[in-house]
């Protein structure tokens, strides 16, 4: 029977052997960088952090206070991340829903949910990612707003045209963009918000470079030309009216992890030698679906 089957298929996670690997690393994934981070205040952030660091943190003698305080100093920047893309989502209500791409253990619902008070739907291809999250909205008490899927971002069988606004943060790099596009734009009611922080690869440098192959190979993903974000957007409804290049203020950040022997993971200088070489580039675009 076709319904059942189409029914089914809305709502299953992966759909190729690419998905599952990239599951697996979610599922498996349990970095310092990442824990750490989330347990000072329970928002756990699966992105990088951007703006001027406070780099006093590093001249602390006591090396236990000192590992505290470039936790705390480098979960700030994350943060600060976070609530500027919170920023771009538009004016938004209590009764209004927002739709996170990529959700991870959830700290960016929670952020647009505490700026917005709006509903939130975060969606992960990663079993222990929604649980986690989920568990994470319960704990706070905003789980009858704050809600996290098993699902597969390209098809989440929710219901056309029920979002306000919604995003993705670092996660396009693990899809194809017309296809996320077109999910975006089918979710997105018209004048819906749509905003992306990303990195993306540099047209004007040429293909990937190394350190981009380096950053791929790492996290299994696939970065994107930043062509293609305003070509693939111009297909699927969606105007920009926001772009920002923020490559250098994503700098401090990494020069500060790099320096957290406790929470390294081995591509920071990758991500610093990309970003100086010009081949590579942090970049938010914010659009409106008409
Ligand atoms: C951040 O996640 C990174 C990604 C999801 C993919 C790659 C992003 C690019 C901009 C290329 P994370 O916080 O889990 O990474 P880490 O463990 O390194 O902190
Ligand atoms: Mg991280």
């Amino acid at each position: 029977m076709t319904t059942a089957r189409d029914t089914r298929a809305a709502t299953v996670p992966t759909q190729s052997t690419y998905q599952n690997r990239v599951a697996d690393y979610w599922n498996a994934e349990e970095n310092p960088v990442n824990l750490e981070l989330g347990r000072l205040d329970d928002l756990y952030h699966h992105h990088y952090g951007i703006g001027e660091a406070d780099w006093t943190v590093l001249q602390e003698d006591d090396p236990e206070l000192r590992g505290h305080r470039v936790t705390a100093e480098l979960h700030r920047l994350e943060h600060a991340q976070a609530e500027l893309l919170a920023s771009h989502l538009g004016p938004l209500t209590p009764d209004d829903r927002v739709f996170d791409a990529g959700c991870g253990r959830g700290g960016g619902s929670v952020t647009a949910h505490l700026r917005h008070g709006c509903h939130a739907d975060g969606v992960t291809i990663s079993a222990k990612q929604a649980a986690f999250a989920n568990e994470q909205a319960r704990k706070r008490g905003i789980d009858d707003k704050v809600r996290y899927h098993h699902r597969n971002m390209l098809d989440t069988g929710f219901e056309s045209g029920a979002y306000a606004a919604s995003w993705n943060n670092e996660s396009t790099m693990y899809v194809e963009l017309d296809l996320l596009f077109a999910e975006h734009a089918r979710l997105l009611r018209r004048g819906g918000r749509y905003a992306v922080i990303t990195g993306c690869y540099n047209d004007t440098y040429g293909q990937a470079s190394r350190e981009v192959s380096l950053i791929n190979a790492h996290y299994i993903c696939d970065i994107h030309p930043r062509s293609e974000y305003f070509r693939a957007m111009a297909r699927n409804r969606l105007v920009p009216v926001h772009v920002a290049d923020l490559t250098e203020a994503a700098i401090p950040y990494w020069e500060l992890r790099r320096q957290a022997d406790h929470l390294v993971t081995g591509i920071e200088d990758t991500f610093l030698d990309a970003y100086r070489n010009g081949s590579f580039q942090y970049l938010l675009i914010v659009a409106d679906r008409v």
